[in-house]
């Protein structure tokens, strides 16, 4: 089995998660900290020392010249995922990540510069409800004092999550020593669309990530019995939930390349003969130009508002995290496009940590095709073949940047 694909089976193995099933490695958690000892242990094996930073993000260096900790090369991505996700989604870049640094040893590259290998925590805001958590705090993308005060569906805060994983919540936030570290961060992903399958290639060069952001709507109504109490005298919040999901499908038809999606949704107290007091539902949306997005969400929270009032309840809007449309750094993605000429130019719909790194360092990012097209879901494929292309392709850029 090639390289890469045996560093993901052993992910797989250790990230699969016993209760929701699927690959979910939620962050900072026991299934996370079994993957996090397995990924320190092979860091090992490369003779590389894994160090947990004060947000949570795990670095390790190869830096055989011994040249200071600046303009390093950084590449990496994350072990968290979705719940129910698939086995690529963040473990492809840092298995990637590790096969890489294998090819570069192998093809006894010496690198002029460091080379840092990089895993963010909580990316997908699985547990905590926010995206790209740990490069956030790292870049000063989010108040520490907010990232403290998350807390997970069982009510426990990401403060108490980091003091288990053994962190001190009072170092969380924007670390410019760590950022000065970074020459350049490239991060490996595998596509979570079709178009290198359409492209009929392997790999692809990124050009941008398209502005995303996370809403938190709370319909408040009146919990009641669902045998005695008669349709005229409800005020029942999880029919506005309802008529809210149906309102943003068409507020998001009506500003054309919008992606509005709500994935979750929290009747309380959630029992079948009960009329909720409340629903919690979260609206993610996504366009290109951060104006519409701003102009989809005032819309759905106008309708919500709306709808709201007719059933007698009231609801609550809060934005729990936006990302603006990224353009990766042009000088660096051309520069990747010419290690890998045969590789277009993709823009991708999904967040990642390099879109939020690109706020403050030099980032670009590589995909690797995926089968299916699909992803959030264990329908998320890479093939062995792909993978180690992927791994290839990213060592090669890494050696041109190395140089
Ligand atoms: O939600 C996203 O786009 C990413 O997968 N975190
Ligand atoms: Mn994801
Ligand atoms: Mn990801
Ligand atoms: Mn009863």
């Amino acid at each position: 089995m090639p390289e890469t694909a045996a560093l993901l089976a052993a992910i797989a193995d250790t990230g699969r998660d016993p209760v929701r099933g699927g690959y979910s490695r939620p962050v900072f958690a026991t299934a996370e900290r079994d993957l996090l000892e397995w990924y320190l242990a092979e860091l090992g094996r490369r003779g590389l020392e894994g160090e947990t930073d004060r947000n949570g993000i795990v670095w390790a260096w190869w830096n055989p010249a011994g040249a200071p900790l600046r303009d390093a090369v950084v590449t990496g991505s994350h072990l968290d995922s979705v719940p129910g996700g698939g086995a690529f989604d963040g473990p492809l870049g840092v298995a990637s990540a590790l096969r890489a640094l294998d090819l570069l040893r192998e093809r006894g590259t010496e690198p002029a510069r460091p080379l840092g290998l990089a895993v963010f925590p909580e990316e997908e805001g699985s547990r905590f409800g926010v995206a790209c958590l740990g490069s956030r705090l790292l870049t000063g993308a989010i108040a520490p004092e907010r990232a403290l005060a998350l807390t997970d569906p069982d009510g426990t805060t990401f403060a108490d999550a980091a003091r288990g994983a053994g962190l001190d919540p009072a170092g969380f936030g924007r670390d410019d020593e760590a950022l000065a570290r970074i020459g350049c961060f490239v991060e490996l992903h595998v596509e979570q669309g079709r178009g290198l399958v359409d492209l009929d290639a392997p790999v692809a060069v990124a050009s941008s990530v398209i502005g995303h952001g996370r809403w938190r709507f709370t319909v408040h109504g009146q919990g009641n019995h669902a045998g005695t109490t008669l349709l005229a005298d409800r005020h029942d919040p999880l029919l506005v939930a309802a008529l809210v999901v149906a309102a943003a499908r068409e507020v998001a038809a009506a500003h054309p390349g919008t992606r509005a999606t709500v994935g979750r949704l929290n009747p309380v107290p959630g029992g079948a003969n009960v009329i909720a007091s409340r629903v919690d539902l979260w609206l993610d949306v996504r366009h290109p130009e951060d104006a519409v997005t701003a102009a989809v969400v005032a819309e759905v929270s106008r309708r919500a508002a709306e709808l709201a009032t007719v059933e007698g309840c009231t609801v609550d809007v809060r934005e729990e995290s936006l990302s603006p449309t990224v353009d990766f750094d042009v000088a660096l993605f051309r520069r990747l496009s010419g290690v890998l000429p045969g590789a277009p130019l993709l823009a991708t719909g999904a967040g990642h940590d390099a879109g939020v790194l690109a706020e403050r360092v030099p980032t670009a990012m590589l995909f690797t095709r995926n089968p299916t097209g699909v992803s959030h879901s264990p329908e998320e494929f890479c093939t062995d073949a792909d993978a180690e292309r992927g791994s290839v392709a990213l060592a090669d850029v890494l050696a041109d940047l190395l140089a």
